[in-house]
């Protein structure tokens, strides 16, 4: 079977964040599927997009897994259920938000996933905790690290993320 190293994003904005990743993340490590899981420290990030709500909490995830890029996006749509999402609109508040940021090499783009993520290449609240736990991994896509990309955002994207524990 084909392992591929994924990158994961977790967000939280509603009810008890840091708990809600922390149950989060045991279940990403008890997954049979999955291996090699690291998980950066937690951040408190302002938010992005639609700004009139309270700052997130983000972390970053890497594993390996044999997954299929759909069935790692199930396994973070059921995630997202159990973790009661809340979300009322696009960009709003969330209880639990799981974005795959990039999935090996894949370059993919249908309705359903996007591969790498769209947006990841340009946010401090993706790239901060990625870069302290795979700054050498390459997104193909950009032909750059973790680390240039996140060396490229602006002083205003990185100072909006703080990091709360490590
Ligand atoms: N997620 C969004 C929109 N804005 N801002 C922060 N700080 N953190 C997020 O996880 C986030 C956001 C859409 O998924
Ligand atoms: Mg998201
Ligand atoms: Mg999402």
């Amino acid at each position: 079977m084909r392992m591929e190293k994924v990158l994961l994003s977790l967000g939280s904005n509603l009810g008890e964040s840091l708990d809600i990743i922390k149950n989060a993340c045991n279940d990403i490590k008890a997954d049979n599927d999955i291996q090699e899981v690291i998980i950066s420290s937690y951040y408190q990030t302002k938010p992005v997009g639609y700004k009139d709500q309270d700052d997130f909490i983000n972390i970053a995830i890497s594993l390996t897994t044999t997954k299929t890029p759909y069935q790692m996006l199930d396994l973070c749509a059921f995630l997202e259920q159990k973790y009661q999402r809340v979300r009322l609109f696009k960009n709003g508040p969330r209880t639990l938000d799981v974005d795959i940021i990039a999935f090996g090499e894949v370059i993919m783009e249908e309705e359903k996933l996007i591969l790498p993520h769209p947006r990841m290449h340009q946010r401090a609240f993706v790239l901060a905790p990625l870069k302290e736990i795979e700054p050498n991994f390459v997104i193909t896509k950009y032909q750059k690290s973790i680390s240039q990309l996140y060396d490229l955002l602006d002083d205003t994207e990185k100072q909006g993320v703080k990091i709360i524990h490590g």
